[in-house]
This record gives structure tokens, sequence and C-alpha cells, in this order.
């Protein structure tokens, strides 16, 4: 799994380096052609390695061959950053074991295996199930930070139908009661800083599954949580992520409480008179 990673990562890299002149109509040709060239590239080595596996990318959908096993195939998360030269994105890719008694009974299946690969870096993010997570082949473990307010966290935005997003108001509020948040444009690369304790926690909403099914298991892998915005068990469709070092995790989740009942929402000041 990491050495397809890689190489669709160095991939992703070629064209980056091109650096062709992105018109804003042209943007999507451009994305696309990364976006496609990486995810065959990594359904053409799955198919050849492991033939019973289904894979679902972002691209081209879910392709069934009926085995035990599924492949969540994000080719180039930070799509947005990839396309504006801004060095933010890698390749996410998690394996699930489902079997049919489990399908069939309604059961949802097991993350065993995750792989992100931030190709600017040349870091690898990996976890196993029950055997940790690794950022380039060290152990690596969540925050021990246990307040909010020294904590630095990070969130995203969809590329479109923003206005049918209300994080900004969430943006708001966390940003008053942390250290600060980051947004920067790759979800799967957000939940890996959580996993290596650069953030304390992350949260976004609508977040497709092939986005989180491996920073969710690398994150639990180096002793974090993730769940839903009530606290409930985080599902991969479940289009609500909320992530932490675990210690933080409930102070997070009161401030989801009180946003959502539109309790001690702090009115944004007068840019006229600050
Ligand atoms: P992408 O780069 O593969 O599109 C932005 O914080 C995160 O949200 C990125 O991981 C991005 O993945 C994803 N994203 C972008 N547009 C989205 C949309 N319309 N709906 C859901 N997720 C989106
Ligand atoms: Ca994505």
């Amino acid at each position: 799994m990491s050495a397809i990673a890689r190489e669709a990562g160095a991939l992703l890299m070629q064209y980056f380096h091109q650096k062709l002149k992105i018109e804003y109509k042209g943007e999507a040709d451009l994305v696309t052609a990364a976006d496609r060239a990486s995810e065959a590239l990594i359904r053409e080595r799955i198919a050849a390695q492991f033939p019973t596996h289904d894979v679902l990318g972002e691209e081209q959908g879910l392709n069934e061959r009926g085995g035990d096993y599924r492949w969540y195939v994000d080719p180039l998360d930070g799509t947005t950053n990839f396309a504006h030269g801004y060095p933010v994105f890698c390749v996410s890719m998690a394996l699930e074991h489902w079997p049919s008694q489990d399908r069939h009974a309604g059961r949802p299946g097991k993350r065993v295996a995750a792989v992100v690969y931030d190709p600017t870096r040349d870091e690898l993010f990996a976890a196993e199930q029950g055997r940790g997570a690794q950022l380039n082949g060290s152990a690596i473990h969540v925050s021990k930070t246990g307040e909010l307010r020294q904590s630095l966290v990070a969130t995203g935005f969809p590329s479109h139908k923003r206005h049918k997003n209300p994080n900004i108001y969430f943006y708001h509020q966390i940003t008053l009661r942390t250290h600060g948040v980051r947004r920067a444009g790759s979800a799967a690369l957000d939940l890996c800083c959580v996993a290596a304790g650069r953030f304390e926690g992350f949260w976004e909403f609508n977040l497709n599954p092939w986005d989180t099914a491996a920073g969710v298991l690398i994150i639990e892998e180096a002793g974090g949580r993730v769940t839903r915005f009530d606290g409930s068990a985080f599902e991969l469709n479940s289009r609500e992520t909320l992530a932490s070092n675990g210690l933080i995790h409930d102070a997070l989740l009161h401030e989801f409480q009180e946003i959502f009942a539109g309790r001690g929402l702090e009115p944004i000041p007068d840019p006229r008179r600050s």
C-alpha cells in the first residue's frame, strides 16, 4: 500500500512541477488529468496484486469484484491547492475488511490498514489496525494537550456549495476558544496532523468516505478519537467528522452543542470599528 501511494505521489509531483498556467476555466482540466492519472495508476496496481478487492475511488466510483476487502482511494486530496500551486495535497488510501456475512447482516466493515502520502514533504503516514501509526516508519502519537485554549485545531470548507455550509460560524466560535484554527485544504492531511500531534483537533462537514477512511484509522491507531458532532460513533458515511487527541474531545463536543443550539455566539465585530 505504501509503495502504491509513493508511486502515485511521484506521479502527482510530475504534474505539479509542470507549472502549467492555469486559466480558471482550464483549472478543471489540469486537475482532472492529475486526479485521473493517479487513480488509474492506483487501480492498476491494486487490480494486479489484489484482483478480488473492491475499490471505491473519488473519480471512478465503486468497482465491485465481490471480495471481502474494499479500498477507499482519494488519488489527490487537496485538489484546489494543487491547481493553484499551493503545495498541500496528498494521496489517501484505506483498506476495509467487510466479509459477506457482515454485509448481509448489515454490520459495518473494519478498517484494517491505511496510508496517506504527502509527496511535497515526502511524509508517509501509515497505520495497521491494532499495530499503531507511523510517520516514515517511526511511531506517532496524538498530543497530550488537554486544554482547548492551548489547542491548535483545523477545519475545512468544501470547494463548491459553500453557501449551504454553516462552518463559518463554527470557525468563528472555535477560533475564539482555541489557540487558532487552520484551514489548509486537505482533510486527509489534517487528520494525519492530529495523529502526529501537530493539531489537537479537526472537524469538517460533508466529507466523503475517501477523504476520511485512511486518516480516521491513523488517528485511532495514534491514540486519538473520531466521532460525529454529537459524540456518537463515526461511520464513513456520517458526513460529520470530529477528530481529536481524545483529551479535548468532550470540550469540543460541548462547543458544538452550544453552537448548534445558538448559545453563546459572539457577534462578529464591525470591521469599520476594529
Ligand atoms: P478534494 O481536494 O479531494 O476535493 C477541504 O477541506 C476538503 O474537502 C478536501 O479534503 C477536499 O477534497 C474536500 N472537498 C472539496 N470539495 C468538497 C465538496 N464539495 N464536498 C465534500 N468535500 C469536499
Ligand atoms: Ca478528497
